[in-house]
């Protein structure tokens, strides 16, 4: 369904995206006049639509030490994402990728489209790190080379047990959550936060990702690209890609569930982090991202679509959440939301359809609104007692944060705008 058919079915998005266009309007008037700042920025919005729009509205200084932090780790993640590299060729490379950061004359030539735009014209890159402060090169160039003898690690190594999976996703992912806490402390403008709470933030997005691309990174060419942990897949079938066949649907559903399950143990250091952030700019920075996970995770729990294309949040959808998320009440309001969601695919025959609406305040909230479902989900779902144990747990610390009744109030005063926005479930 076109763009243009998506916004006739969801009129509510009409606003939020408009003003997400201003936003990238304004973001473009800010790129720096020099030639390989421009490229930068440039390139930030063509190898990354979702972290380009928030990182654009952070402090100038701020913004260009994380637009090059991005950059830099893209283009180490493009080399180890590359399956058509020769292991020796490949392995090398990430373990120096640290090195390479600071010689403009160092050049490797791989990925696709606008990745390999990025790798063949890298020295701009290099240009624009140099001129960072020294705080954040050295911060920048810290994370750099954990994460590249981390990704070399796995490029020779399984994913098997859940250990594994929490140390891959931290290379790739909890790093950087590190990371960018030590840019954010550098910039003055935050404490510098445990390194427990940055790693479940990184944990949290890259779970999300893995769940969700589970049919691209399969189905990957040459080769295949595995990072669900055998420890959870092999309860269910015997070779990972069995999950994809039809007649493995029932044990397929039952694994997603599971890894979904394991993805939510991250929520509550998750709103711990958000809840300890004081600069606004950088917390709408972080919760946008976290907020796009957990409500892409109740997209894709008991949804066998994850199996047959990707699961994704529409554009409008987002365009919301990036509109609407301001104070740690919105992200409360939200978490709490999509657990909602997420418990009302357990129940076991109705499933809910989720209707949208707006308060006068612009805060918004789900009703749950039950019709047959397609596909009843049984709670004899193997993990379900978990989920649900999981799911409450967070419900509890938002309710406990006042922060939902403060939101509850202007229910009672206003009588929210009823605006369907359908969101189907599996
Ligand atoms: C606060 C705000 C943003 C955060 C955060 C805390 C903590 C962690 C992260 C962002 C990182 C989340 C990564 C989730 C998406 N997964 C990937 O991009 C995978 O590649 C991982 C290695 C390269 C990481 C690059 C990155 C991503 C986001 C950043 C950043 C660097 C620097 C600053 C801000 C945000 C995935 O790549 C998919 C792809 O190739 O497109 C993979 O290969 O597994
Ligand atoms: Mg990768």
């Amino acid at each position: 369904m076109g763009t243009l058919g998506a916004i006739l079915k969801h009129p509510v998005d009409i606003y939020p995206l408009l003003k997400l266009r201003m936003a990238a309007k304004h973001a473009e008037k800010q790129i720096p006049p020099e030639p390989h700042w421009a490229f930068c920025y440039s390139m930030l919005h063509r190898v990354s639509r979702s972290f380009a729009l928030v990182i654009q509205q952070l402090g100038t200084e701020l913004r260009n030490a994380v637009c090059i932090f991005y950059l830099v780790l893209r283009a180490l993640d493009t080399v180890e994402d590359d399956t058509s590299i020769p292991t020796d060729v490949k392995v090398p490379i990430l373990l120096a990728f640290h090195r390479h950061i600071y010689d403009r004359d160092w050049h490797f030539s791989c990925g696709t489209k606008d990745y390999k735009v990025l790798m063949d014209q890298f020295h701009n890159v290099s240009t624009a790190f140099l001129e960072l402060g020294e705080g954040y090169q050295e911060a920048i160039e810290d994370i750099t080379k954990k994460m590249g003898a981390g990704m070399a690690k796995f490029i020779l190594k399984e994913v098997e047990s859940i250990d594994d999976y929490d140390e891959y996703c931290h290379y790739v992912a909890g790093l950087v959550g590190l990371g960018l806490s030590k840019l954010f402390h550098a910039s003055g403008l935050e404490d510098l936060a445990p390194d427990s709470l940055s790693n479940s933030m990184g944990l949290f997005l890259q779970k999300t990702n893995i769940i969700r691309d589970y049919l691209e990174d399969i189905n990957e060419i040459p080769k295949s690209r595995m990072f669900w942990p055998r420890e959870i897949w092999s309860k269910y079938v015997n070779k990972l890609e069995d999950l994809k066949y039809e007649e493995n649907s029932v044990k397929a559903v039952q694994c997603l569930n599971d890894m979904v399950t394991n993805a939510l143990i991250h929520m509550d250091d998750t709103l711990k982090y958000l809840s300890e952030l004081r600069d606004p700019a950088i917390f709408r920075f972080c919760a946008i991202p976290q907020i796009m996970a957990i409500g892409t995770l109740a997209m894709c729990y008991n949804n066998v679509d994850v199996f047959r294309g990707v699961v994704k949040m529409r554009r409008g959808l987002t365009a919301q959440v990036i509109h609407q998320t301001k104070t740690m009440a919105d992200v409360y309001g939200a978490f709490f939301d999509f657990s909602c969601m997420l418990k009302s695919k357990q129940q076991p025959t109705p499933a809910a359809v989720l209707v949208l609406s707006v308060s006068e305040n612009g805060s918004f909230m789900y009703k749950a609104v039950t019709f047959f479902a397609k596909m009843p989900v049984d709670n004899s779902d193997p993990n379900a007692v978990k989920t649900l144990s999981r799911l409450e747990a967070a419900q509890k610390s938002c309710r406990e944060s006042g922060a939902l009744n403060k939101r509850k109030s202007y229910m009672i005063r206003n009588e929210p705008r009823y605006i369907p926005v359908l969101v189907s479930f599996s």
